[in-house]
């Protein structure tokens, strides 16, 4: 029996670091599905910053401390783009560009965007897939006491600073896992839901119509699934997680994320700061597993990999 293959779902910058754990121990083993709805265009280009953000933390060139963008990338087009009265608040650098423009170059030829991001990841040497859950696009909306606002405007522009008072999602109802994603969930041995915000990262993912279902067919089939709190102690490591589960009626906690992935997941892997939860979220019927979840540097991003690999019964 050929060793098992592993499928991740990541968001940002949380889904990221762990999916690059999971990297070190499985390589081409690993399909990391990849959060969509945060995609843009800016400046004419499809900016993809879930996908990019994995691939470039997969790619060891990942800005380090920021986790999105190339480290020690430069902005000189931003900069002549701020001359020609362009809007310079979504700061993208001129490595990162590059991305952008060849990928948006394949789609205007006619390749679906997954085609165009495994052709960056073969570029890049990333021996791990990483697959957007969908090529139809899908849009995050947040409704603010502003109004309607687009993902990134809310997320970069206005710095997450309004209360959120609900999401939509526009264009989920046309979209359907691609076949890369689908297949690698069917053949999965194990999936690992990463510390990505549950609501706006996994929450997208998992409203892709059809998805989870694959996913129940998966642990009908025998796949064991753990899923890993990105709330620490009550506060996101990163991000609005923590004020926007509070904000939308759930409890802005591990327990609360772990409610939202109850009928999901067999484990739930939590912080040693939330262990006195443990037990709450057994009563939910899943396994808590309390380790130290915070990856701050490479060994720990392996090691917790690590950790959430035996979990799930995947050596
Ligand atoms: N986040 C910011 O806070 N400021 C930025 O200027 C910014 C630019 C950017 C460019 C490319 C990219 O892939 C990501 C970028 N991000 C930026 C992060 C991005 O907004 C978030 O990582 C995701 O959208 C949230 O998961």
């Amino acid at each position: 029996m050929a060793a098992p293959t592993v499928v991740a779902l990541a968001g940002g910058v949380g889904g990221a670091k762990l999916a690059d754990g999971l990297q070190a121990l499985l390589g081409g083993r690993l399909s990391v599905v990849v959060n969509t709805a945060d995609d843009c265009t800016r400046h004419g280009l499809l900016v993809m910053p879930d996908h990019d953000t994995v691939l470039y933390n997969l790619a060891g060139i990942e800005q380090p401390g920021l986790g999105w963008g190339i480290e020690g990338d430069t902005h000189a087009v931003m900069d002549q783009l701020g001359v020609y009265g362009e809007p310079t608040w979504f700061s993208l650098g001129d490595r990162d560009l590059a991305l952008h423009i060849a990928r948006t170059a394949a789609v205007r030829a006619g390749a679906r965007p997954t085609e165009a991001c495994l052709a960056a990841q073969r570029s890049l040497g990333v021996a791990a897939r990483i697959l957007p859950m969908a090529d139809a696009p899908v849009a995050t909306a947040v409704r603010t006491a502003e109004g309607w606002l687009e993902f990134q405007e809310y997320f970069v522009h206005r710095r997450q600073a309004p209360e959120v008072l609900e999401l939509r999602l526009d264009g989920i109802d046309a979209a359907t896992p691609t076949p890369e994603a689908a297949a690698a969930i069917d053949a999965a041995g194990a999936i690992v839901i990463g510390p990505s915000n549950p609501l706006v990262s996994i929450g997208p993912i998992l409203a892709v119509p059809g998805m989870r279902d694959r996913l129940a067919a998966a642990r009908g089939r025998g796949a064991r699934a753990a899923a890993v709190s990105p709330i620490v102690g009550g506060r996101a490591l990163k991000g609005p997680a923590d004020r926007m589960l509070a904000s939308l009626g759930h409890e802005p906690t591990a327990l609360g994320v772990a409610r939202l992935y109850a009928d999901l997941v067999d484990v739930f892997v939590l912080d040693a700061v939330d262990a006195a939860l443990a037990p709450e979220v057994e009563a939910l019927g899943l396994e808590a597993l309390v380790t130290d979840t915070v990856m701050a540097d490479d060994a720990a991003r392996v090691r917790v990999a690590a950790e959430v690999l035996r979990g799930v019964g995947v050596a």
